[in-house]
């Protein structure tokens, strides 16, 4: 086949980036082409997404593929985080800019829930884990502090859709972020109207689902023409970033759990079903839709937020310090000196984390550390990811009815050497590593599929597989790791 090419733009919580695939001969090859920031601005103490800056990025990101690579190119997606949305009006018009997650509107959203319906209800209409960040928590905010913008809402769009609007003036709804909502029932694979009814929102803003692989539009001729681009589709990926990692996850299927490790880190079992019963209700764990009509149940855990917080404090002291220096300190220092819960809620959005830590060890009657014990810190922070990924799978194996044979870390944390080690130290199971750019490539690779390329994911995987280097990583100290994991269950996840 000749090659084609195709354009992926990646927005996650740290950065986004344009990243163009080369696929020739089975083999997919990736080109950054654009690295921007995507952190939110803070106006007036709201947490704001600066979408139009990251439309402005998008069409940088354009105008250098076409100086590397000339004006020709087979398709354009765009994939982001989940649950974050504008509101449109009638007339296509945004009536507000849109918020940020992390925003603490959504802090005293769960009372609403529990009053107007009952977590209990709602997990059994819509099969997803209770998040604050979730988009369902963000509209009965909106409802609460701004209403005006919710009653004049003709549209729910998706911060990928909304991209993707912005290049095609095609408005969309992403099945994949929409799946993750708590708007959906992945049972009855319709909208969940039960929870539109209870919170009072406008089933109007209920749009049609665009699924991966789909075509959104064609690039708007005059964005074309100012980036130098002869007529190029633009095609819906998985447009929820973490169902695009794990397209490309090269261990998923049998016997292979994935975890995604990123800003969040999210274990996921790709499965052939929705699972939502009693143990998927007690531990909270998401029905997330995937591409080729399978279902990722998935389960988010704090993930490397908490570390990336404490970076950019520690830099204050350390400019250079980096992610390998952190990891090289942490695996000096002492192991099981300290724990914590990595899911918190003080680790949500603090003003400090070395702060919020501190006072989770004076809560838990623990010995402080300083702001300066970076290793030490580290360290509790990376044993406490591992020890909550164990637990997550466990629970989610047991739910799904799914043994795991063997995990398969993907996203920019799987450089993360000495945290693979740890993960397979606890998991019990070997640790495949890789690829590090799985968002992008399965991002790529769907739209591969849309444009005909591609017809499962086993044939996405093979690609994927010849294309990326894997590292393996096998238990050790096992029956250490597994007394602490017992502490780990009694003291701090209490079951
Ligand atoms: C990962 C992710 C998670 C979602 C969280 C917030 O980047 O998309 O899947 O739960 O961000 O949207």
């Amino acid at each position: 086949m000749t090659a084609k090419r195709i354009l992926a733009f990646d927005f996650g919580a740290e950065s986004g980036r344009a990243i163009m695939g080369e696929l020739e001969s089975g083999k997919l090859r990736l080109h950054e082409l654009h690295r921007f920031p995507t952190g939110f601005v803070e106006v007036n103490g709201k947490c704001l997404l600066n979408v139009l800056s990251f439309y402005e990025e998008i069409l940088a990101g354009l105008k250098k593929y076409v100086r590397e690579f000339g004006p020709v190119l087979d398709s354009i997606g765009i994939d982001t985080w989940g649950c974050d949305f504008g509101l449109l009006d009638g007339q296509g018009n945004l009536l507000a800019v849109p918020y940020s997650y992390r925003d603490s509107k959504t802090n005293e959203t769960d009372k609403i829930i529990q009053k107007k319906m009952g977590k209990d209800r709602l997990y059994s209409e819509t099969g997803i884990q209770m998040l604050q960040i979730n988009t369902l928590n963000q509209l009965i905010a909106l409802k609460e502090r701004e209403r005006t913008v919710v009653d004049h809402a003709s549209h729910l769009i998706y911060l990928g859709d909304l991209l993707h609007y912005f290049l095609t003036g095609q408005i969309t709804m992403s099945y994949t972020v929409n799946s993750i909502s708590q708007l959906y029932n992945p049972v009855k694979q319709a909208w969940a109207d039960e929870v539109f009814e209870a919170f009072g929102l406008p089933r109007r803003i209920q749009g049609d689902m665009i699924y991966p692989g789909q075509r959104v539009g064609m690039l708007d001729g005059q964005i074309a023409a100012e980036c130098g681009l002869d007529p190029v589709p633009v095609t819906a990926p998985c447009i929820h970033d973490t169902a695009s990692a794990a397209v490309a996850a090269p261990g998923g299927g049998e016997g292979a759990a994935i975890l995604s490790s990123g800003t969040w880190s999210i274990a996921c079992l790709d499965l052939d079903r929705v699972v939502v019963n009693e143990k998927a209700r007690e531990l909270s764990i998401s029905n997330s839709g995937f591409a080729f009509g399978r279902n990722l149940f998935a389960k988010n855990v704090m993930g490397l937020w908490v570390l990336q917080c404490c970076k950019r404090e520690w830099q204050k002291k350390n400019p250079g310090i980096s992610y390998p220096e952190i990891a090289e300190a942490a695996e000096k220092a002492q192991p099981f000196t300290r724990w914590l819960d990595i899911d918190d809620e003080l680790f949500f959005n603090p003003d400090t984390m070395c702060g919020a830590i501190r006072s989770y060890f004076a809560k838990t009657g623990q010995k402080p550390l300083g702001e300066d014990q970076i290793a030490e810190t580290a360290r509790t922070i990376y044993e406490s990811l591992a020890m909550k990924y164990r637990r997550n799978f466990d629970k989610m194996a047991e739910a799904a009815g799914f043994e795991i044979r063997e995990l398969n870390i993907i996203g920019g944390g799987c450089n993360n050497r000495f945290l693979n080690q740890l993960t397979a130290n606890v998991m019990k199971v070997p640790v495949m590593a890789g690829p590090g750019e799985a968002t992008a490539a399965g991002n790529i690779m769907i739209q591969a599929a849309g444009l005909g390329l591609f017809g499962s994911l086993d044939e996405i995987r093979e690609v994927i597989r010849n294309s990326f280097p894997i590292e393996y990583f096998l238990p050790e100290d096992v029956d250490v790791w597994e007394k602490r994991y017992q502490f780990y269950r009694e003291r701090v996840f209490h079951g």
